[in-house]
């Protein structure tokens, strides 16, 4: 199985990627601020719970992700590999990976990091709140925690990776298309 986290700060192209890998690789995408806002949108229990802390770019907490990313493992059976766009997102999260994909009797194959400095991010989150109107994309403030959040509990998981030998670190600056190949020179040699 082909197994990536496709990782990076808010903004740095995690879903504008996941969605070219996931046709040319033929995988199953699991993003879970996507699932999160379709409990939002569904306005469920837990897309109460979770909106107020999207809204303030708060992460929210491990037990609830980890168990959306559980249930959508044992859905998805004949999956060639899975992308996990924006989880894991705390060291809680990726040893909660492991282990469930650990049962499953696969891995992590690499972990995509792609990067890209914050004002740029702060651009393109603006721009996609003007364009989207996602509440966590419309404000400067809210922004700064969220990239801040990432700096405190996400960027340490470059360590968690590298460690297993598994990160690749990708300049995430450039056109969508630079960026799609200088990801599939990577997953190509894996
Ligand atoms: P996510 O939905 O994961 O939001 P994100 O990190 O902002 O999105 P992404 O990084 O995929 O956006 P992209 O760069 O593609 O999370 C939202 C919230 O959900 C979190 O703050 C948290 O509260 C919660 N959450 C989610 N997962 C969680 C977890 N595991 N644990 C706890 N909480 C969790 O796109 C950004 C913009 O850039 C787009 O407009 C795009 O068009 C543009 N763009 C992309 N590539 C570009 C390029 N090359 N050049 C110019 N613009 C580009």
């Amino acid at each position: 199985m082909l197994n990536l986290v496709l990782f990076g700060p808010p903004g740095a192209g995690k879903g504008t990627q996941s969605n070219f890998l996931i046709e040319k690789y033929n995988l199953v995408h699991l993003s879970t601020g996507e699932i999160l806002r379709g409990e939002i949108s569904a306005g469920t229990a837990l897309g109460l719970e979770a909106k107020t802390l999207m809204d303030r770019g708060d992460l929210v907490p491990d037990a609830v992700v980890i168990r959306m990313i559980s249930s959508k493992l044992d859905n998805n059976p004949e999956a060639n590999g899975f992308i996990f766009d924006g989880f894991p997102r705390t060291t809680a999260q990726a040893e909660a990976l492991d282990n469930l994909l650990n049962e499953k009797g696969t891995s992590i194959s690499a972990m995509l990091s792609l990067t890209v400095e914050d004002s740029e991010l702060i651009k393109r989150l603006l721009k996609r709140g003007k364009d989207s109107g996602r509440a966590d994309d419309q404000n400067e403030d809210i922004i700064a925690n969220r990239i801040n959040e990432y700096n405190n509990k996400t960027a340490p998981l470059k360590d968690f990776y590298f460690a297993q030998n598994k990160l690749s670190e990708i300049q995430g600056v450039g056109s969508v298309d630079e960026i799609f190949s200088r990801l599939n020179i990577v997953i190509e040699a894996l």
